[in-house]
């Protein structure tokens, strides 16, 4: 691993307002439509708790023709050294990178486009000290992800191509980081043996929706409702800020969706 700071050190983020679009986000199941004024509040105290854990966030203006947009983990992936631009596996997103392009260019002196034919949403993608890992999935094809290796490789770090469970949506849905060393992991995630050179938390049954929880400084983010995740956390010593995910969660959505982070190197 070539870059020397923390991956769950970030001093800099991107988020993008919901769109009133935002009902009309994908979703798998036969879940009931989030409301616009719910996905709003929750991602209003999202901004709050980012600023709050000592990150500068960049808020971008609603995107109507994009569902959903908000979710602006998916088009691109962003590290210290660069950004880069990724082909989501959906058709209603194809048009996100585009849209999101503008602001990486200003913010990034390097922002790569991923290459070929293939595809891959940011939500695949787990960045952690040992390299980054490219979650296989309905999303992420072989093609996409092999070319994003390359593109990962361009920029000084490491890529491992892994392996989402059958049925689950991204990679990152199953698990986070939790620090250097530990990732937060279903057990069905964790079964594939993806985590063996890591310490594992493994979610208590019936509360995978919490597995997507998000490391940010000294905070530890965490959808709130999953009682016996916050407990188990809590007496590890995390410093955990429960997070409203109901709404997003309706659409298939979790914590590290709704933001690009980064640090962002002094001029
Ligand atoms: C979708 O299906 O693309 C959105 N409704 C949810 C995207 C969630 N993104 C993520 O987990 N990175």
């Amino acid at each position: 691993m070539s870059s020397p700071r923390s991956v769950y050190r970030f001093n800099s983020a991107i988020v993008r307002e919901p769109s009133r679009s935002v009902v009309d986000g994908l979703r798998a199941g036969e879940h009931a439509s989030p409301t616009y004024e719910g996905v709003k509040a929750e991602h209003d105290d999202y901004i709050a708790a980012m600023r709050d854990a000592g990150v500068k966030v960049t808020v971008l203006p609603a995107l109507e023709t994009f569902p959903d947009s908000i979710f602006v983990e998916d088009p691109a992936l962003v590290f210290t050294e660069g950004a880069i631009l990724l082909r989501p596996g959906a058709v209603s997103r194809l048009g996100e990178p585009e849209a999101i392009a503008p602001t990486l260019r200003h913010m990034f002196d390097t922002v790569l486009d991923l290459p070929g034919n293939g595809y891959v949403d940011g939500g695949d993608v787990l960045t952690t000290p040992k390299g980054v890992m490219i979650g296989l999935s309905a999303r992420t094809d072989k093609a996409g992800a092999e070319a994003l290796a390359v593109c990962i490789d361009k920029l000084g770090r490491k890529a491992e191509l892994v392996a989402t469970p059958e049925g689950v949506l991204h990679f990152k849905t199953d698990c986070s980081l939790l620090d250097e060393e530990t990732v937060l992991s279903t057990a069905r995630l964790a079964r594939s043996g993806v985590f063996k050179d890591f310490r594992q938390i493994i979610i208590p049954e019936g509360e995978e929706a919490a597995a997507n929880a998000l490391r940010v400084n000294d905070v530890l983010m965490v959808p709130a409702d999953h009682p016996r995740t916050l407990e188990m956390l809590d007496k590890l010593d995390y410093r955990i800020v429960p997070m409203k995910t109901a709404e997003i969660g309706k659409i298939d959505a979790g914590l590290s969706c709704l933001s690009l982070r980064w640090y962002r190197e002094a001029e």
